[in-house]
């Protein structure tokens, strides 16, 4: 049973679901996109992923041609028309069709795909042995180049950390910014806990400002959770007393092992636990609902 596709105003069969071999996303990773997730029949932080979505545009001047309100409806109602409650979403607006060359003055239709499938969890063991990571030589995009407040179709940067890991046989690599401290991983972002504080790279070091990132954030500062949105050496990482990811796909995610050195006693502490139960919460009041 296949899905359907929301294409360009139109819902149609995953088969007939075909964009142009001269869309300038395919051409040339031209355009934004979004990941997002509905849990119980609530899309989660709908508004805030659109918000992201609309600034990404903004951002490579790309004239999105729906409103907010008109997304959130293509979002909810892709969910109906596949009879989802639980889903893994992904929202792509390319330049559109064009020519061969790069001007995205070429391109005057821009293409939207939204796609709501089913989601592919992380096994649940992970959760409780944590994850081995490693530091990349790969280094994140510089913001002065793409970007990486920008959610673009363009991530050979994350993919070739990721390669990286593969090679290393570790399922997630952690990329420093320039300056050589810890911006991110591929798809997720990084906290550590030192004594007692919650710490994450502060946007400004060329991260993309995640959903769930923000979402623990205020959670931990409803425990009353020390948090410092601030700058990490490879340092902070190898001497935390705890370590985790956060995404919208693995939601948080414990980190025991980095570079070798194993992080706290090599168990996910009680911070990431207390979060993760809060989390796994909040997602169930916290969304635009589908029904
Ligand atoms: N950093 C980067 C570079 C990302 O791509 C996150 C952080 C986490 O953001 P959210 O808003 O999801 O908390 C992302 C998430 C996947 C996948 O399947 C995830 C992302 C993109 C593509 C695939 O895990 N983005």
């Amino acid at each position: 049973m296949g899905l359907w596709i929301y294409l360009n105003g139109e819902f149609v069969p995953e088969e007939e679901a075909k964009i142009s071999v001269f869309d300038h996303g395919f051409l040339y990773g031209d355009g934004v996109f979004e990941g997002i997730r509905a849990y119980h029949g609530k899309v989660f932080r709908l508004q805030e992923h659109i918000d992201r979505l609309y600034d990404s545009a903004k951002a490579i001047n790309l004239a999105v041609p729906l409103t907010k309100e008109e997304m959130i409806e293509v979002v909810c109602e892709t969910c109906r028309r596949n009879n989802l409650t639980d889903a893994y979403i992904r929202l792509v607006i390319s330049r559109g069709k064009g020519d061969l060359g790069l001007d995205p003055n070429k391109c005057p239709q821009p293409t939207i795909v939204n796609i709501a499938s089913s989601i592919t969890l992380y096994p649940e063991e992970l959760y409780r042995i944590g994850l081995s990571v490693i530091t990349v030589p790969t280094r994140r995009n510089i913001p002065e180049g793409v970007n990486p407040r920008i959610k673009s179709l363009n991530y050979l940067n994350n993919i070739m950390a990721k390669i990286e890991a593969n090679i290393a046989g570790v399922p997630e690599a952690v990329l420093l910014n320039q300056e050589g401290f810890v911006a991110e991983c591929t798809g997720d972002n990084i906290f550590i806990v030192k004594n007692g504080v919650l710490k994450t790279p502060a946007p400004y070091l060329g991260i993309l400002e995640g959903v769930t990132r923000n979402a623990v954030i205020e959670l931990a500062q409803k425990r009353g959770i020390p948090v410092q949105e601030t700058v990490l050496p490879r340092y902070d990482l190898f001497t935390a007393d705890e370590c985790f990811l956060t995404g919208t796909a693995a939601e948080l995610i414990p980190v025991t092992k980095i570079d070798d050195r194993v992080i706290g006693n090599g168990e996910p502490g009680p911070i990431f636990n207390q979060l993760l139960e809060d989390f796994r919460e909040l997602v169930k009041v916290d969304g635009v609902d589908i029904y």
